[in-house]
């Protein structure tokens, strides 16, 4: 058996494009655009040698794999690397990397600590911080956007809505990449994450264990679910893992991305300035738009087919959730980015029983900053050039330069 970043590698059906190019090399991660506009030109399915997967960029048939979890498992990993050979580089996550029915327990478990019940109070408290935080930024001729709006939000409030005693910036968010970077290829980026691990790894299990989480938070309702025999101890450290994995890098792309669309396209602000109400579509909006998590793989488990192409059992198939964001097909105009668009449907949170269990948290987040943004700032406004960090996972800012003109 012939083996390729941890999976199988394996003849593509003689009716699958081959597609010689490299979704993960700096130039494609950082500009994105043109890839997802050829793999979607190529056809519902192509073959990239390079890795030995499949990709998939059309709406319809991305949302087709993503819908159906029996097919295309998650159980072998959401990356490059095939759970059923090799050696994850961390005990795999009880929520992502998994199928049912040992999902279905633990979706439960985080779906009650995540509703929008449990998450209600933490409204006013986003609110507070944001205008704390955006009130400073106005006040500066420019500030670093990334570092001192996009990360410092959901870091002065996420830890503490998980209720962590200790709360490390830098810890938080490199874990975020290194999680995210972990699902590509033995690459650069994958390695200069995955140099961090012997200092963030430790420290991110140590966050996540019974007493360092304080009684009123969402990690406190995962160790209820554990008093109550839902899950185990251990399980609950797990899934409070989970929290940290997925509940930071995203939210800080998300932020990011949302400035980015907004000082880019001022008549869209504009708009949202005029009627701050349509903070939470002009949020889906961004994540249609910009789809912080740009890819996730399924592997498939069974021999079968998509779009009517065979597709063999062992094969990895990247499924684009940005392209599938992106698909004229489905959107029309999709290159367009308009506030009130209402893009029903965008696949940046997945689809299926998988989709984002943190989706309605992220959007309180965004809310509270959007509608701070639109009732405090007449204007925003680029400062300088604004520097993607190319991550194997995510899509996201590394560096933007801001100006905020009060309104
Ligand atoms: C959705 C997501 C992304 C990254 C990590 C996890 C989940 C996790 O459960 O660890």
């Amino acid at each position: 058996m012939n083996m390729i970043e941890g999976h199988m590698t394996f003849e593509p059906s003689a009716d699958i494009p081959v597609w010689d190019v490299d979704p993960y090399a700096e130039d494609v991660l950082i500009d994105p655009a043109p890839y997802y506009a050829e793999l979607r030109a190529r056809g519902p399915l192509v073959y990239i040698p390079k890795w030995s997967v499949l990709a998939s960029g059309r709406y319809e048939e991305t949302r087709d794999i993503f819908s159906d979890h029996s097919r295309f498992v998650s159980s072998r990993g959401v990356g490059l690397n095939d759970f059923k050979y090799g050696e994850p580089w961390r005990p795999p996550s009880i929520i992502l990397e998994v199928d049912p029915p040992d999902h279905t327990k633990t979706r439960k478990v985080m779906a009650r600590a995540l509703s929008p019940k449990a998450i209600a109070g933490l409204k006013e408290e986003f609110r507070r911080t944001a205008e704390m935080i955006i009130e400073q930024l106005i006040e500066r001729e420019s500030f670093e956007a990334i570092a001192d709006l996009a990360e410092a939000f959901p870091v002065a409030v996420f830890p503490k809505a998980v209720g962590m005693v200790d709360s490390d910036r830098r810890r938080l968010v490199d874990y975020g990449a290194m999680v995210f970077n972990a699902l590509g290829p033995d690459n650069k980026f994958r390695r200069d994450a995955m140099a961090m691990a012997p200092d963030i790894v430790p420290w991110i299990t140590g966050a996540c264990t019974r007493d360092r989480l304080t009684k009123g938070g969402l990690g406190a309702l995962i160790y209820a679910a554990a008093d109550d025999g839902e899950v185990t101890e251990a399980e609950a450290a797990m899934l409070v893992r989970s929290f940290l994995s997925a509940g930071v890098d995203t939210t800080v792309t998300g932020i990011g991305s949302a400035l980015w669309c907004l000082a880019s396209n001022p008549g869209e602000y504009e708009k949202l300035k005029a009627d701050a109400s349509l903070a939470r579509p002009c949020f889906e909006e961004v994540l249609r738009f910009t789809s912080p998590v740009h890819t996730f793989a399924r592997t498939a488990n069974q021999d079968t087919e998509v779009a009517g192409l065979r597709v063999a059992e062992g094969t990895k198939i990247l499924c684009a959730l940005a392209s599938a964001n992106l698909d004229p097909q489905k959107w029309g105009d999709p290159e367009i980015f308009r506030v009130d668009r209402k893009p029903v449907g965008h696949m940046a949170f997945g689809a299926g029983i998988h989709g984002c269990v943190g989706q309605n948290l992220a959007r309180l987040e965004l809310e509270a900053v959007l509608t701070v943004l639109a009732e405090t700032v007449e204007r925003v406004e680029f400062a300088g050039e604004a520097v993607w960090r190319p991550n194997n996972a995510i899509h996201a800012l590394d560096r933007m330069p801001l100006r905020f003109i009060a309104r």
